[in-house]
């Protein structure tokens, strides 16, 4: 629970508010509940989105909607993934067959893999960066949370190390908390 699905029903809205086209692929086929999640944030944001079925291969979802994006005029794809462990092999080798399905329908296009981190979730969020950083294509991060007594130090470990940029931090539970990621704010937020 860092705000994965909640960051992306953010981004919706905030690209949608700068004039692109977006779609949302809803392919948290894992957890109860989470499919009716998205589609609400994809409602609230008025933004089209490609569903799952509970239980449907997550790669499948991200076929559709990569085939969709690709024959359609949307200006931004967003893809919701369910949580999971870097130690579970069976679902890191799922996000592999999810990047290896958008690498081929969408292979001319820009790709971004964001990892989510949590503010409050001290060293340990380190590690599991660090992880899937090792594991994945990662790319950027979203810091969330920021709103909570926690500050995000815990981000300057992981930027030192891994050198993976901040893109976006989460600053509430609503639409409209996200702000792109301004370090000399943040640097001074902090000392
Ligand atoms: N205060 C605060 N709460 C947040 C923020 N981002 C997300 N949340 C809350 O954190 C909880 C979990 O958010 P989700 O977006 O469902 O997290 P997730 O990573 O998609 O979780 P799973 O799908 O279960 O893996 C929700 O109650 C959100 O409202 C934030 O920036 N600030
Ligand atoms: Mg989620």
């Amino acid at each position: 629970m860092f705000g994965k699905t909640t960051s992306i029903g953010k981004l919706a809205n905030l690209y949608k508010s700068q004039g692109k086209r977006v779609l949302l692929a809803g392919a948290d086929t894992f957890r109860a509940g989470a499919i009716e999640q998205i589609d609400i944030w994809a409602k609230r944001a008025d933004v089209n989105i490609c569903l799952g079925k509970d239980g449907q291969d997550p790669a499948s979802v991200i076929y559709d909607a990569t085939k969709l994006f690709a024959n359609s005029d949307f200006d931004i794809l967003i893809c919701d993934t369910a949580g999971r462990l870097h130690n579970k092999k069976n679902l890191m080798d799922e996000l592999d067959k999810i990047k290896r399905t958008i690498d081929k329908n969408l292979h001319n296009i820009l790709t971004n893999v964001y990892i989510v981190v949590d503010s409050t979730t001290g060293q340990n969020a380190t590690v599991q960066v660090k992880n899937f950083y090792e594991r994945t294509s990662v790319n950027g991060i979203i810091l969330t949370k920021l709103d909570s007594t926690a500050k995000g130090g815990i981000i300057l470990n992981i930027v030192d190390e891994l050198s993976i940029p901040v893109k976006y931090i989460g600053v509430g539970e609503h639409i409209d908390d996200i702000e792109v990621f301004d370090s000399k704010k943040f640097v001074d937020s902090i000392i």
